[in-house]
């Protein structure tokens, strides 16, 4: 639907002596780690495959404030409040940064939440899973963020710079987000049982949505290999869901957390854990529009845009006026 709105072209990656000479020259460019900026010539799908990454984590982040948002006046003590809300308002910036990395490749910020609220962009699955306890909070910030933060670290290295400086910037904001899940969660553990309790129940529901999050497995990826040729992408959707399983278990542990999964066991001769994949037709499910909160989430954007219309008319008018004013004085 969507990928025929921003068509990234034929994703077949293309032998070098098939390539004009001025992909052959932009080619050489990615070989070398050379960061390719707006003005510079580019081959038009890696254009368009930009405009669809950057602009689906932009709407992420901004569709990313629901779940916590709705906690935000339930928080249990005044800290907790002050901590989520600036976490919430960080994500509303994460979401600014990539719509301006997006519109340096020539779409437009209005253009690109129309496709969003047409429903032909897509935003993270994750974000269409309810939030129903207090523990879901510390969930979010430990395995959503922890799992954002493992592809982000290496979007840090992709090839086109204006998003490799905003992943920089938002890195660092990320990782004190996973920080303050992983301290909410500590609370609760060593709370009482009812709350260790919740947290157990948060854990439950928030694994196998957060494996989704990397992403189909490599055999169903559509776009990997021709993105991992750009270095849009540094490494495949499996590489990165295995990263997280391993960094994420010895975190569980000193919680005190079961991960629900019988088959998680360390894998000697590999070096890594073996771990179930989640159920892969409810990824696909959730991500063609059916997930628990998918309508929802839309509707509530879809409310925001058209409440805010006005305030964005006024900006727009004043500054149509400045111009007028500043040749008056
Ligand atoms: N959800 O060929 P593939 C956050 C789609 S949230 C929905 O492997 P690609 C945060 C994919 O678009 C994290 N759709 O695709 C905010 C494609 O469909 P189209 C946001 C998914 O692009 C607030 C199809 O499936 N981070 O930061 O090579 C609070 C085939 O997939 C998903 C980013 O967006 C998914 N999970 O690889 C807390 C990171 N996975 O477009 C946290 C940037 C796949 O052809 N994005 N699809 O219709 C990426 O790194 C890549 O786009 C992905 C997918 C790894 C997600």
């Amino acid at each position: 639907m969507y990928a025929q709105v921003i068509d990234t072209g034929s994703d077949r990656v293309r032998a070098i002596g098939e390539m004009p000479e001025e992909e052959k020259v932009f080619m050489a460019r990615i070989e070398k780690g050379e960061k390719i900026e707006p003005k510079d010539w580019m081959p038009e799908g890696y254009r368009k495959t930009l405009i669809r990454q950057i602009g689906q984590h932009a709407h992420s982040e901004v569709v990313g404030q629901l779940p916590e948002g709705n906690w935000i006046t339930r928080a249990p003590t005044l800290e907790r409040k002050a901590i989520l809300l600036a976490k919430v308002q960080d994500e509303a910036g994460h979401g600014l940064y990539l719509y301006s990395a997006a519109e340096t490749l020539g779409i437009s910020r209005d253009e690109m939440t129309e496709l969003l609220h047409a429903g032909k962009m897509k935003y993270s699955s994750i974000f269409n899973y309810p939030t129903l306890n207090w523990a879901d909070i510390g969930a979010v910030g430990w395995l959503v963020d922890g799992a954002a933060i493992m592809n982000q670290v290496a979007l840090q290295r992709t090839s086109y710079g204006p998003y490799s400086r905003a992943m920089i910037r938002i890195c660092k904001e990320e990782s004190f987000h996973q920080r303050q899940g992983y301290d909410l969660l500590i609370k609760m553990c060593q709370g009482s049982p009812e709350q260790k309790a919740m947290a157990q129940d948060a854990m439950n529901r928030f694994w196998y949505p957060a494996l989704m999050m990397f992403g189909p497995s490599d055999k169903d990826s559509v776009h990997s290999e021709q993105s991992m040729a750009w270095k849009i992408k540094i490494n495949t959707n499996d590489e990165l869901r295995q990263k997280f399983v391993d960094q994420t278990v010895p975190q569980a542990k000193y919680l005190g957390l079961t991960i629900p999964d019988e088959n998680l066991v360390w894998n000697e001769e590999r070096g890594a854990h073996d771990f179930t994949q989640p159920d892969w037709n409810e990824f696909f499910d959730v991500i063609a529009g059916n997930g628990p909160c998918n309508k929802d989430r839309m509707a509530a954007r879809v409310n925001a845009w058209k409440d805010g219309a006005w305030f964005r008319e006024g900006l727009a008018a004043y500054a149509k006026k400045l111009p007028l004013r500043k040749q008056a004085v």
